[in-house]
This record gives structure tokens, C-alpha cells and sequence, in this order.
């Protein structure tokens, strides 16, 4: 399977869709000269990324929304594809309505060589805050302007299982296992990553970093190919991070984008050789212990439990005492008198 990530450069508030859909056409069609089956695009491809402004006004906000997929202004994208026999994965801020009542979603759509939509992903790990903070130099309002989706399913399509993540999944270990349970071969991850944390401004200088540390061991851990594809450089007056790359079940980076800009990374994805991990070192069946990470399903933190209570102290305190009290006695029978 050959892929391409499809990088974008920023895009401006004022850009119309058209102008937009114009420059995801002309990487589609790059991506299929030199030979690839998938274009994966950025998180929000559509739009210049909105959550970092504090906006009150709810017709504003759902103008950055798309109400149909495909709509007006996306359709021609859909009718390259099919014309190319070139597939895509697309990024864009869903406003649903589902039984009488308006839904936001940060969502991702996987189509195929025919230009039909066969998997929809809707972010479920929505970063930042939910109300104003002007001591912010810009916002990060995810909470505010969406709603969390509900898992992470995978698909077969391009002759594997793909799945998709959106931006901050990409930093959560749970996202990649609960792919990697389904069999996931192929993870599809496009973000928009300000270099500047306000909350953490220590964090900035890693903030590369950070990206490729995250998607490489989601890739090793699950024994699959992951694509991270950013919308990068100056937004807005924001700098995000680029990065976008394709990694290979090994962990090892195979190819990546060196600009800023719209730019495509390729490489050429054997999908069997995710069995050389998925079948040894990461053979679920044979080596997971699902009873040991009980708590991951039944804790939501250190302090909340999956339901929102809080986590009962005594038995906080005695599951740690009696896992010390293991530890300790494990090492007094190792340790040499
Ligand atoms: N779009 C998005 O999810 N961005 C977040 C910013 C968080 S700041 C660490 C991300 O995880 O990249």
C-alpha cells in the first residue's frame, strides 16, 4: 500500500472552502502521480483551526462546521478521488443532527478509491479548556466547541485494517491498544499543534519531540503503521509544529516532510510486516495480562474513578500499601543477605 501524508501549510481565516479544497486537490493529485493509494490530510483541513479563538457568537462558530459530507464545496474532492482512484483521509469539524438535536464533532472520514466514505471517526480526547482564558496568548477551545466521540473503531479498506485518531489521541497509549486489539495495521492521525503550550511553556522546545516520541511507540507497541500529517507553520499568528510523518511498525520513521508548508511525505507500507511484531514480542493474545490493568478501565485518574466519583481513599491507600508490600517482599527474596 503507498501512502502519502498530505502536510498543509496554514491556512487563513478569511480562505474560502473552495480555495482550501483547490489546495487539497493539487496534493491529491501529487500523491497519485507518484503513485499512491491513500492521501491522508491534516485534522480540520478545511478551516483554519477556530478552537484558538474565544467566539460567542453560535453562527460564527458554525461556520467553520460542515453540515453534509460530502457538501457543496467538498464534492470535487470526492469526484477527483473517484477520477484517480485515489482515496483520502479528511479532517473536518462535523456539525450532526441526530434525532432533533445539533452535535459538534472534531471528526476524521476515511474514502475510499471510489470516492465513498467508509469509516468516520469523531475525536474523543478533545484537549484544552472550555471556557475563556484571556491570560492565554491564544486559546484552546476544544472543549467548548465540541463534544467527545465514543471509541475507536478500524475498518477494512486498502487491503488492511485502518484506523483513525485525531491530534491529542495521538499522545494517549490507550488510543493505539484499543486499535491494536481490533488488528489495526495502518493508524491514521492528522493534528494542529501549536509549538507554544500556555499551560506549559517549559514543554515548547520538546514539542517535536513529543510528536514523534508518541506516534513511533503507538506504532511499536501495536505492531502497525501509523501517519501523522500536521497542518503546520504560521496560523494566524500561531506557529505549529510540522513533523508529519510516516512510521512502520518498527517505530523507525520511513519518511517525512521537511517544510512547513503543503507538502507530501511518501512511502511504501508492507502491511504483512506488521505480523513480525503482531505475532512475537507484541502477540496480545499470548503476552497481555487484561486482569493486571483492571484499573485502567475502572479509574479515570489518580483521583476519579471511570464514573466521575472520587476514588475511595482507604482502598486508594491499601492498593498501594499491599503493591509496596509486594514489591518489598519480592526484593527481600531477591536481594542477597
Ligand atoms: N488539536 C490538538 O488536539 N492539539 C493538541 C494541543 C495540546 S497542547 C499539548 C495536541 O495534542 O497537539
Amino acid at each position: 500500500m503507498n501512502v502519502a501524508a498530505g502536510q498543509f501549510g496554514p491556512i487563513a481565516k478569511d480562505e474560502p472552502r473552495s480555495k482550501v479544497v483547490a489546495r487539497l486537490a493539487a496534493l491529491m493529485r501529487q500523491a497519485h502521480a507518484q503513485g499512491s493509494d491513500l492521501v491522508v490530510y491534516p485534522e480540520l483541513a478545511l478551516t483554519t483551526f477556530f478552537p484558538r479563538w474565544y467566539i460567542e457568537d453560535q453562527a460564527e462558530i458554525d461556520s467553520f462546521f460542515e453540515t453534509e459530507m460530502p457538501g457543496q464545496q467538498t464534492q470535487a474532492l470526492f469526484d477527483l478521488s473517484r477520477e484517480l482512484g485515489i482515496g483520502f483521509c479528511l479532517g473536518y469539524a462535523e456539525l450532526a443532527v441526530e434525532n432533533g438535536v445539533s452535535h459538534h464533532y472534531n471528526t476524521s472520514i476515511l474514502v475510499d478509491r471510489s470516492g465513498a466514505i467508509v469509516s468516520r471517526y469523531r475525536k474523543v480526547h478533545l484537549p484544552g479548556h472550555a471556557e475563556h482564558e484571556p491570560w492565554r496568548r491564544f486559546q484552546h477551545l476544544e472543549k467548548r466547541y465540541f463534544e467527545p466521540g465514543s471509541g475507536f473503531g478500524v475498518v477494512d479498506a486498502f487491503g488492511g485494517v485502518v484506523g483513525m485518531a485525531i491530534c491529542n489521541d495521538r499522545r494517549w497509549s490507550e488510543t493505539y491498544r484499543v486499535m491494536g486489539l481490533q488488528g489495526v495495521e495502518m493508524v491514521l492521525i492528522g493534528y494542529n499543534t501549536p509549538r507554544h503550550n500556555p499551560p506549559a511553556p517549559e514543554h515548547d522546545d520538546l514539542s517535536l519531540f513529543h510528536n514523534q516520541l508518541v506516534m513511533q511507540a503507538g506504532a511499536y507497541q501495536n505492531g502497525t503503521f501509523v501517519v501523522g500529517v500536521a497542518k503546520a507553520g504560521i496560523e494566524e499568528g500561531v506557529d505549529q509544529i510540522g513533523g508529519s510523518c510516516i512510521i512502520a511498525p518498527s517505530g523507525e520513521i520511513i519518511a517525512a516532510c521537511t517544510t512547513k508548508g503543503d507538502e507530501l511525505a511518501l512511502a511504501r507500507c508492507d502491511l504483512d510486516l506488521c505480523n513480525s511484531y503482531k505475532r512475537t514480542t507484541f502477540n496480545f493474545d499470548i503476552h497481555r495480562q487484561p486482569e493486571a490493568y483492571r484499573m485502567i478501565v475502572e479509574r479515570k485518574g489518580q483521583h476519579l474513578m471511570a464514573d466521575g466519583t472520587q476514588v475511595p481513599p482507604r482502598i486508594a491507600a491499601v492498593d498501594a500499601s499491599e503493591a509496596h508490600q509486594d514489591r518489598m517482599d519480592d526484593f527481600s527474596k531477591t536481594r542477597p543477605r
